[in-house]
């Protein structure tokens, strides 16, 4: 694996792969690389011929009261993984890369991007936007990959992909979980053993909603038990939000058709244990 901390340097040996048309896959992380990393980036050493990943904790996607100077940053394990996997190129920029000096440029999603997460974190999609469009600019892969862990970032990064015409094939992996059904994150590790059997109501939750809507139950009445049953599981934790949204738009479904195929509805769910905050979803 090579590291590169430099644009330039990376441009100038993608654009030699490129040229033998090799297939370049990439996948965006903020480090502190776990399980649910690990299979994006499997998935794209099986599907493309060069695998590039970035780690780059990026600024913008963080609020003023959120954990940017606490982000865990594991730079020596995450490489150790990497090569593990066989990873070709590990992009490791510092801030000036990838926001030059005067840089003042935003993208602004629009409905998706101030709903659920967009409104407890007003401004994360448009940091996570314009990081990523500059990542795309930079790496120009043919395909990156994106884990459904992160539904409504999945469902931006789509949106962004057809409004800005990019030129690359958007991948979704399913979520990785621990043994017991916890989603795994990077800020897990904050959690003591306590908080982690507490936060378990989370998958629970989700998987009891999905029953009821899969039994016929109207998304107002999965939401009402499920949300009483998620009280009585976990009483420590605040309860940011529960819905059963649209994939697409993060709009609430008034209604669901469980006699489907293909999955047309997400449950969401986040939720706040001491100063660590999940989140999680269940397609349906
Ligand atoms: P990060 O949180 O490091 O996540 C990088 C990628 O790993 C995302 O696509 C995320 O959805 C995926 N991922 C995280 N946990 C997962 C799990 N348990 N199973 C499967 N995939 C999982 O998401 C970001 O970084 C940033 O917002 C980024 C896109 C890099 C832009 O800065």
């Amino acid at each position: 694996m090579r590291t590169i901390p430099t644009t330039p340097d990376l441009r100038n040996a993608l654009d030699n792969l490129r040229k033998q048309d090799k297939r370049i896959g990439f996948v965006p992380t903020m480090g502190a690389l776990h399980e649910g990393h690990r299979s994006l980036v499997k998935m794209s050493k099986q599907q493309t011929d060069v695998t590039v990943v970035s780690i780059f904790v990026n600024p913008t996607q963080f609020g003023p009261n959120e954990d940017f100077s606490r982000y865990p940053r594991t730079i020596e394990a995450d490489e150790s993984i990497l090569i593990d996997e066989e990873v070709d190129f590990l992009f490791l920029p510092e801030v000036d890369q990838i926001y030059p000096a005067g840089h003042s440029s935003s993208i602004h999603i629009g409905p998706i991007s101030s709903v659920f997460e967009g409104a407890i974190r007003p401004g994360h999609f448009d940091g996570v936007a314009i990081v990523v469009s500059i990542l795309f600019n930079i790496v120009q892969p043919n395909v990156a990959f994106f884990g459904q862990k992160d539904a409504q970032q999945l469902a931006v990064i789509r949106k962004l992909i057809r409004d800005f015409a990019f030129p690359i094939d958007i991948i979704a992996s399913p979520t990785i979980r621990d043994e017991n059904g916890l989603a795994l994150s990077s800020r897990n590790r904050y959690l003591s053993e306590n908080e982690k059997n507490e936060a378990l109501a989370i998958p629970t939750m989700l998987f009891l909603a999905k029953d009821l809507l899969m039994n016929g139950q109207s998304p107002a009445d999965a939401k009402m038990a499920s949300t009483l049953e998620f009280q009585r599981l976990a009483p420590n934790m605040k309860l940011d939000y529960l819905d059963i949204v649209d994939n697409e738009t993060f709009q609430p479904k008034s209604s669901f058709d469980n006699r489907q195929n293909s999955p047309s509805a997400t449950i969401i769910i986040a939720a706040r244990i001491g100063a660590t905050r999940l989140i999680d979803n269940l397609l349906i």
